[in-house]
């Protein structure tokens, strides 16, 4: 069995559309971050960064593996099963790239332009700032969709996933922010169509991950 901590962010619904598209036996434990949950011991012992996502697998043949960082978990996952990275070769290194591009760049630069925008008090540098930054990012994702149908070239896989939420989240809940900056990416619109179209996605995106 895995044990999945999370919480319903964006960051916290990769994992488990990677879970449900492997069909992996798997329980929910969720870290309400809104109420400081993510600083008791046991969670600090699995995620010591303090926060979600994190996993404890079981299922090791050993000791049970605890994981934490949402990159990390997919990759983890990804090779556990053979499944989602291909094993060798430029496609493995094609979705580490795109995998790290996401962690690195696209979610704590939406995430920092969602916190500034909701903030009580604004900042108009750092609203700028953030949404340049995010608008670039979604610009470099949309010409590299536009060439490859996936992330990693000819299959869906782990740096899909990862992009999946936080760009979905970027349209829905800044689209005003960031208005006709978004018409002018139609291949970023047909790749999360794509992504969205998936099953497995549509269960993990409506689980619910709050108490
Ligand atoms: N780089 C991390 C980022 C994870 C992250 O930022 N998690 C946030 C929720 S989206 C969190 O747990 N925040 C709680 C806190 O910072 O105390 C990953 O990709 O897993």
């Amino acid at each position: 069995m895995i044990t999945l901590y999370t919480w319903d962010t964006p960051n916290g619904r990769k994992v488990p559309i990677l879970l449900e598209e492997l069909g992996l036996a798997w329980q929910l434990n969720l870290v309400d971050i809104g109420h400081d949950e993510q600083f008791a011991p046991e969670f600090l012992a699995v995620s010591p960064n303090n926060k979600i996502p994190a996993i404890v697998d079981e299922d090791t043949g050993g000791a049970p593996q605890a994981v934490f960082e949402s990159g990390a978990i997919l990759s983890y996952l990804a090779e556990k099963t053979g499944r989602f990275l291909a094993s060798s070769g430029p496609a493995r290194w094609q979705a580490l790239e795109w995998l790290h591009w996401q962690v690195g760049g696209l979610a704590p630069m939406v995430g920092q332009l969602g916190w500034f925008v909701r903030a009580q008090e604004k900042s108009e540098l750092a609203i700028r700032r953030y949404t340049d930054e995010v608008d670039r990012l979604l610009g470099v994702l949309e010409r590299r969709v536009a060439e490859v149908p996936w992330l990693a070239g000819d299959a869906y896989g782990i740096a899909d996933i990862a992009a999946y939420p936080w760009t979905e989240a970027a349209l829905t809940h800044l689209g005003r922010q960031l208005g006709d900056r978004l018409d002018s990416k139609p291949a970023l619109h047909a790749w999360l169509e794509r992504v969205g179209a998936r099953p497995a996605v549509q269960r993990a995106m409506g689980l619910k991950l709050s108490k």
